[in-house]
This record gives structure tokens, C-alpha cells and sequence, in this order.
């Protein structure tokens, strides 16, 4: 009787103490804010080192007969705080999630942000229009370096040895032998050299000359084209050189050529375009003459051919030349030159 009685209070006192554990956990969890705080509560009770944990610890002091009531008792309060904590948890998350959908809402429709995007440079776009107008009539771009040997730039293109533009005053020399091409044509000596005709090809690229003004570029662009088949006349010449003009500058431009000379062609000649500015009547860009000159041609001099190991009684072709700045000027209404190379974005924008 007195052992049992005993037992009584020792289970009391104990069922009593884990039941104010069972409401301060109750209540921690319903003032918790969050799921961090909730993991907290966990960590204060039912942790390795939490309050719960440590009374199931103690049952170890407990007699055999008092140790599995108490047991059980520790067990109901550790379900009871856990299914707690779980449903407390639940609702924390979503509740977690109902306030990101409000405040991170974001619209899918509206549009998004542009990027900045630039142009490209009138002279790019005029050397691509020029090579898909020579596309359409079967040539194909070919490409060759900057820096040259002389015989590419000169010697195989019938320059004399003396001839002045081999001069130092035009011409930037490398070393002895070696120079920045002053034309594209050395790519069509390239190219003779590589391959049998027919040939059919344009060459555009950057060329240089010791020549700094108000109208002359160190640097500039060129399109040299050249065609070479049997049976290639001075009439497919004009022909093509017109439909170029044509596609390039509208179909009611006019076109002429007039007698020219370069080591390279002969015969030679100089093409000009009624002027785009007056249509012909004479003004300050045509310095009153009613045209204006944009390309040099000429059918291949048997002497390029010799160097290129082409046999002159069996073929003939044409070849001509441009400059690029001046094309993009007379097309864009350009009137200085320098505007090409500054790269002002507030100019490159308007193209
Ligand atoms: C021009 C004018 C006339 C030309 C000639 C050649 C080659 F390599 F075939 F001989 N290429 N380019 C040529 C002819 C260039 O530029 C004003």
C-alpha cells in the first residue's frame, strides 16, 4: 500500500510536469512565426538536447513498475507535440507560399526589355549590296591578305618597275618586298593562279595608300571584280557594268564610258553615272559635268594572263574596279568623307 501510493505520486508529480512541457510546447508552437521558428520549438523539446528528450532520459531512475506508464505517458506528449509541430509546419509553408505568389506575382505579358542593338556601317552595307548584285550574276566573293609581296601588287599586274605608284610616297612598305596591297587585285592574281578558267569573282576588301586629306583616306575599301571565260567580249563588259549601275543606283541612271589607260587592261576605260544629286543637269558634286565617275574597267591585258600562266589565244575576260567610300557617299548623300572612319555612333545610327 505505502509502495503503491508512492508510485501514485511519483507518476502524478511526472504526468503533471509533462503536461505544463506538453502547453509551454502547445503554446510555442501556436506564437511561433515561421518555419524557422517552429524548426526552434522542435530544437527546444523534442531535440537530442531538448526538454522532452532529457525526461525520457530520467526514466531510467524510475522503478520497473513505474517506468512503462511514465513511458507511455512521454510517448503520447512526444506524438502529440510532433503531430503539432507537422500541422503548425504545413500551414507555415503555405502560408509562406500564398505570400510569395503575392508579392513576386510578376506579369508574363508584358513585353520584355530590348537590348541595344547597333547597325551596320554604311560601307559594310554597301559592300554587301554590291556583292549580291555580282551574286545574281554568277560571281562569287573571293578574299586574299592585306599584307602582299610586290609581285602580287604590282609585278604580275604589268606595273613597270619604275611606274609611280611603286613609289615609296605611295605605297607603305613593310620591307623590301613586302607591302599593304594598294588595290584588291592581287586576290584575282591569287586566284588566277589557283584555278583554270572559267573564272567569275569579286573581291572586296580594305586597301591602303600613303595619301591623307580632306578627300583621301590612308585607308579605304575597294570591289574589284573579274571575269574570265573563251569568248569574253568588251560588250559583256558594258553589259554587266550596266545592270550593275542599274540595280545599284535605280534603273533610269545613265551610263557612259569613257577611254582610259591602266597597266592592267587594255583596252581601258572609266565608267560614270549621270549624277544622282542632279539627275544630270550639273551641280556642285558633279562639278557641273552632268555625271559622275564610279568605276574603272577594262578587258585583261595579255601580260597579267603571261604571269598567270593562262593562255591568252585561247581566253579573254574583263576586269573593273571601285572605291567604296565614294559609292556610300553618292548613295547616302554623304558629303565628308572623314564621317566614314570617325565611328560618331550619332552618324552610324542612321543607316
Ligand atoms: C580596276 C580597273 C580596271 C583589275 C584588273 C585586274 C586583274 F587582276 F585581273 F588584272 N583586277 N582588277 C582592274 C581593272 C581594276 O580598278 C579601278
Amino acid at each position: 500500500m505505502k509502495h503503491s501510493h508512492s508510485l501514485f505520486l511519483k507518476v502524478t508529480s511526472m504526468r503533471e510536469q509533462l503536461q505544463r512541457m506538453r502547453d509551454a510546447a502547445l503554446q510555442s508552437i501556436e506564437q511561433a512565426d515561421g518555419e524557422s521558428s517552429l524548426q526552434d520549438v522542435r530544437v527546444r523539446f523534442l531535440g537530442r538536447k531538448g526538454e522532452l528528450t532529457g525526461l525520457m532520459k530520467g526514466l531510467g531512475a524510475l522503478s520497473p513498475e513505474e517506468r512503462p506508464i511514465v513511458g507511455q505517458l512521454v510517448n503520447t506528449i512526444k506524438d502529440e507535440i510532433e503531430s503539432c509541430l507537422e500541422s503548425a509546419l504545413t500551414s507555415a509553408r503555405e502560408q509562406e507560399i500564398n505570400r510569395r505568389l503575392q508579392t513576386e506575382r510578376i506579369d508574363v505579358t508584358l513585353p520584355g526589355r530590348r537590348l541595344p542593338c547597333g547597325t551596320r556601317h554604311p560601307i559594310t552595307l554597301v559592300i554587301e549590296e554590291v556583292c549580291d548584285i555580282f551574286a545574281g550574276l554568277g560571281f562569287s566573293v573571293a578574299e586574299g591578305p592585306e599584307i602582299e609581296h610586290d609581285w602580287y601588287n604590282f609585278e604580275a599586274l604589268n606595273f613597270p618597275p619604275e611606274h609611280p605608284a611603286r613609289d615609296m610616297q605611295d605605297t607603305f612598305f613593310v620591307d623590301n618586298n613586302l607591302l599593304l596591297r594598294t588595290h584588291t587585285s592581287p586576290v584575282q592574281i591569287r586566284t588566277m593562279l589557283k584555278q583554270k578558267p572559267p573564272v567569275r569573282i569579286i573581291a572586296p576588301g580594305t586597301v591602303y595608300r600613303c595619301d591623307s586629306d580632306a578627300t583621301h583616306s590612308p585607308m579605304f575599301h575597294q570591289i574589284e571584280g573579274l571575269m574570265v571565260d573563251k569568248g569574253v567580249t568588251f560588250g559583256d563588259l558594258k553589259g554587266m557594268l550596266t545592270v550593275f549601275t542599274n540595280q545599284l543606283f535605280g534603273q533610269k541612271t545613265g551610263v557612259r564610258l569613257r577611254p582610259s589607260f591602266f597597266p592592267f587592261t587594255e583596252p581601258s576605260a572609266e565608267v560614270d553615272i549621270a549624277c544622282v544629286i542632279c539627275g544630270g543637269k550639273g551641280c556642285r558634286v558633279c562639278k557641273q559635268s552632268g555625271w559622275l565617275e564610279i568605276l574603272g574597267a577594262g578587258m585583261v591585258d595579255p601580260e597579267v594572263y603571261r604571269h598567270v600562266n593562262y593562255d591568252a589565244e585561247e581566253i579573254s575576260g574583263f576586269a573593273f574596279g571601285m572605291g567604296i567610300e565614294r559609292i556610300a557617299m553618292l548613295k547616302y548623300g554623304i558629303n565628308d568623307m572623314r564621317l566614314l572612319f570617325e565611328n560618331d555612333v550619332r552618324f552610324l545610327r542612321q543607316f
